[in-house]
């Protein structure tokens, strides 16, 4: 078939697999036309102008270059329930996942893609997550009909032409397809956030092909491919075939006085401050403690010849909830997003000023919400997923190592959850294989990221429930494993910076003052720090940890770290019935440190 427009528009592409895959996508979608985008500074200036000029996006009074985007009150977070792991069986995808037949899947979308891109253009994103000179960098090509996804994709990965380069004729690539799902009939006008009915968004992994397809969406995580669905869900299937780890993690760097430099990497689910952890600000910075940021949301991690895991950051940037984002809270973010900034669904003053709650103690006069209206005083300002996108080099605390590309070798691993009751402070694992049983049980209050209901329980393994590309149980077997090929494997840690008092007041004052925690684990590594042992792992007392200059009474700090026999014992069955549904494929260790558990508490382990 003869195409409207040339494929080879700007590139030489002697990569036969790749020219063969945009003429097939093309001939499907039906673009009227194609662009091949070299990821450099005109092209975004180029698109963000046009989007300007079309009215979808408007340009930020005293923040340079940055700019306002308002989506559809329809699309502004991942939708979970459209979004699938697509493998031939159902067992090879597991509960936590949903599941189509690929073939079936495969059928259904391309109905949907048929057509779907006429009246637009179809860009085509060489890019690379990981620095492209590490061993770690993933190749991939991203297609969309989005000029926002575009430029959100020049701030979040490494988009260029030396992508091409490197993938030479003969290279492999991780095949990204997305478009909004709205064409356009000859002479209609485009609506400001084209995107598709609900029932028809489909954002779709097929793990045995490297393959993503997503339909119907423009927002975030559904759109923005290199992110969840590349980095983690499609990199996790790979890494259990290659013998290494995607994981939804920040990393950070810590030095000590005299320049002991540590490297933590940390768990935690959606919107629960790893950003803001990994931009900690110090308070103990004139004591000679410094913390700096490698990554703020994924982490890849592979053994090293030295046997410790070692962590690259494969993003470029950061897509942060701006809500709660401020001076105190994240002063290191702020300084981020003072230019180059695209703000999504946050609320703007009249004169262009964005505005989001957290940001300052009072709302200026005249404000527009987050869709335009006119600010009622009483619902959201910004939308609580509201997002900032900015590019990683722009972070004061940055880590000069945070593009190296070996990437940095982890101390600590740590995991931890938003439960107001339960789960003390902090305390530690025993070891690799208790590490991973805590990992994989544990439990947080929902919150804005995804579509669904906000503060409810749910257990989420790892942080990575919404994540992982095949059968968690086959999930937790892989993190045991990888156990047993570390020689000196990083100690595993859980927090909960969110425990509440019986008055619904949180008890540990948070941001900057959860270096204390950090430091406790610096020291109980370097065997320097105390913990009494409980039920549930290594628990400091007070006195164990550095309060110096900080004013917790101390009541609450006993309350912070307790553990309650009764509340953790009625933890076990909720465990068990969580277990249970992995079938066979539970690794029996699991199974065992749930007894153990059991049996430390005095109570016995059936659900
Ligand atoms: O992708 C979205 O629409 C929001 S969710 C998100 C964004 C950045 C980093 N992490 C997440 C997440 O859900 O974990
Ligand atoms: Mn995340």
């Amino acid at each position: 078939m003869e195409l409207p427009v040339r494929v080879k528009e700007s590139y030489e592409v002697n990569n036969e697999k790749l020219g063969r895959w945009i003429r097939d996508v093309a001939e499907m979608c039906q673009p009227d036309a194609i662009r091949w985008c070299d990821g450099s500074p005109g092209e975004y200036d180029r698109l963000m102008s046009d989007m300007v000029r079309r009215g979808t996006a408007t340009p930020l009074a005293k923040r340079p270059n940055s700019f306002l985007f308002r989506s559809d009150p329809s699309d502004v977070a991942r939708v979970e329930d459209r979004t699938f792991i697509s493998c031939i069986t159902y067992d090879e995808v597991g509960p936590t996942n949903n599941w189509i037949n690929c073939d079936d899947l495969r059928r259904t979308m391309t109905e949907l893609y048929r057509g779907c891109m006429h009246g637009r253009t179809m860009y085509v994103i060489p890019f690379s997550m990981g620095p492209l000179n590490s061993p770690m960098a993933k190749i991939s090509i991203q297609v969309t009909d989005s000029p926002y996804v575009v430029c959100s994709m020049h701030i979040m990965t490494r988009v260029s032409p030396k992508v091409l380069e490197a993938l030479g004729a003969d290279g492999d690539f991780i095949k990204c397809l997305h478009s909004v799902g709205a064409p356009l009939a000859p002479g209609e006008e485009d609506a400001l956030w084209p995107c598709a009915p609900i029932e028809q968004k489909y954002i779709s992994h097929f793990p045995h092909d490297d393959e993503i397809w997503s339909y119907g969406s423009g927002y975030g995580g559904n759109a923005l491919l290199g992110k969840k669905s590349l980095g983690l869900r499609i990199a996790s299937a790979m890494a259990r075939r290659e013998g290494w780890m995607a994981e939804h993690m920040l990393i950070l760097e810590l030095e000590l006085p005299g320049g002991e430099l540590h490297y933590v990497a940390a768990a935690f689910p959606s919107a629960c401050g790893k950003t803001n952890l990994a931009m900690l600000v110090s308070p103990l910075e004139h004591k000679g403690y410094k913390v700096r940021t490698i990554g703020d949301d994924i982490a890849w991690l592979r053994p090293g010849p030295d046997g410790r895991l070692w962590a690259v950051n494969p993003e470029a940037g950061f897509f942060g909830v701006v809500p709660g984002t401020g001076p105190e809270t994240n002063p290191n973010a702020m300084a981020t997003i003072r230019t180059n900034t695209i703000f999504t669904n946050v609320a703007v003053t009249r004169d262009g000023i964005p505005w989001w709650e957290g940001k300052d103690k009072k709302p200026p006069k005249d404000l527009l919400d987050w869709q335009g209206r006119p600010w009622n005083g009483t619902d959201k300002a910004a939308h609580p997923n509201s997002r900032f996108t900015v590019q990683a080099r722009q972070c004061p605390s940055i880590s000069p190592k945070w593009e190296d590309p070996q990437g940095v070798p982890l101390s600590a691993l740590v995991f931890g959850g938003r439960r107001a009751r339960l789960a003390p402070l902090v305390f530690e694992a025993r070891d690799w294989e208790h590490g991973v049983f805590v990992a994989a049980t544990m439990g947080s209050e929902t919150t804005a990221a995804a579509t669904g209901n906000v503060g409810v329980v749910r257990r989420d393994p790892m942080a990575m429930l919404p994540f992982c590309g095949y059968n968690m149980g086959d999930y937790f077997g892989h993190w045991l494993r990888m156990g047993q090929a570390l020689e000196s494997p990083p100690r595993i840690f859980h927090v909960n910076w969110f425990r509440q008092g019986q008055d619904g007041r949180f008890l540990w004052p948070g941001f900057g003052q959860n270096l204390r925690v950090l430091l406790w684990m610096i020291d109980r590594i370097k065997g320097k720090a105390g913990a009494v042992d409980t039920p549930i792992g290594k628990v400091p007392r007070p006195e164990d940890l550095n309060l110096e200059g900080l004013n917790v009474p101390d009541s609450d700090m006993k309350a912070l770290l307790a553990v309650d026999r009764e509340e953790w014992a009625a933890e076990v069955p909720e465990i068990r019935a969580f277990f249970d549904r992995f079938g066979e494929r539970l690794p029996p260790p699991l199974s065992h440190s749930l007894d153990a558990l059991a049996q430390r508490l005095g109570v016995t382990a059936t659900a």
